[in-house]
């Protein structure tokens, strides 16, 4: 990269330039901290490989072990903290799971970030499916009917958000999938609507058109203001020939006018005083 380049990359004269791998969740010697803190990057024309461990539960010492849904990302571009870097997509999801956790059959990895932008768009530019061959990606949310669907979110930047999805719900638990059917599995509340705030990360595991089947099902923010900016993309379901279903498009031709308050001589009653 010549040199004029990088300093026109130079937003901090005293921050040196470079780029860094650092993750969540999982174990590391300070070398791969990916800092400048702890001198773990990257300067230009550099490498440096990092290196992680996953770690089992040790119940006799009482680690948790690794298992989990963690993001990685750089932490040095433009300033100790990587701000920029992160602005600029310099990051991804990491799933790390327990001996016999259940395997899905596609993982999407969901950024929920500033500006309203999930992975780094919004409105029409969050959903880029070709609907006569979509192709699986970061604008790109589509599975076939059945199909198990991970999502793994991530909260990035200054604003708290909520994932949503239409149509379906998983569990709050770790893996998004209750194991067993006593009373404590019997606990674990169905969700369909989830906090993420800035740093955090989860993983939702549904089963694509369950109950509900194939379709263009809407997917997120409910900050109000946020969907209404456009922090919205859609859940494609194709149906069980991998074809996709036609779109309904945003509004009726002919819309239907609300029933009035108060009804009608075809409103049902509210009530039964019999
Ligand atoms: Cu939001």
């Amino acid at each position: 990269m010549p040199q004029a380049t990088l300093e026109q990359l130079r937003l901090d004269p005293n921050h040196p330039i470079g780029v860094s791998l650092h993750t969540h969740g999982v174990k590391y010697t300070q070398m791969s901290d990916g800092t400048v803190h702890s001198n773990s990057f990257v300067p230009p024309g550099g490498s440096r490989t990092y290196i992680w461990y996953a770690q089992p539960r040790n119940t006799n010492t009482g680690a948790q072990g690794t298992a989990g849904y963690w993001w990685y990302h750089d932490h040095v571009v433009g300033g100790p903290h990587g701000t920029p870097g992160i602005r600029s997509g310099l990051f991804g999801g990491l799933v790390v799971r327990r001996q016999g956790d259940p395997r899905p059959d596609r993982t999407y990895v969901l950024a929920f970030g500033d500006r309203q932008t999930i992975n780094l768009r919004r409105s029409s530019e969050a959903d880029t499916c070709d609907e006569q061959n979509p192709v699986p990606g970061p604008t790109c949310v589509v599975a076939k009917l059945g199909e198990k669907v991970e999502f793994l979110v991530i909260g990035i930047g200054d604003d708290m958000h909520t994932f949503h999805v239409h149509g379906h719900s998983w569990a709050d638990t770790r893996t998004g999938v209750i194991e067993g059917t006593g009373a404590l599995a019997n606990s674990i509340p169905i969700i369909d609507n989830k906090t993420v705030g800035p740093g955090d990360t989860f993983g939702a595991r549904v089963i694509a058109g369950e109950s509900v089947g194939p379709g263009h099902w809407m997917l997120h923010c409910h900050m109000q203001f946020h969907s209404d900016l456009g922090m919205s993309t859609t859940f494609h379901v194709l149906d069980e020939n991998g074809a996709m279903t036609a779109h309904a498009g945003h509004a009726p031709a002919n819309p239907v006018q609300a029933a009035p308050a108060g009804g009608g001589q075809d409103a049902p009653a509210h009530g039964n005083h019999g």
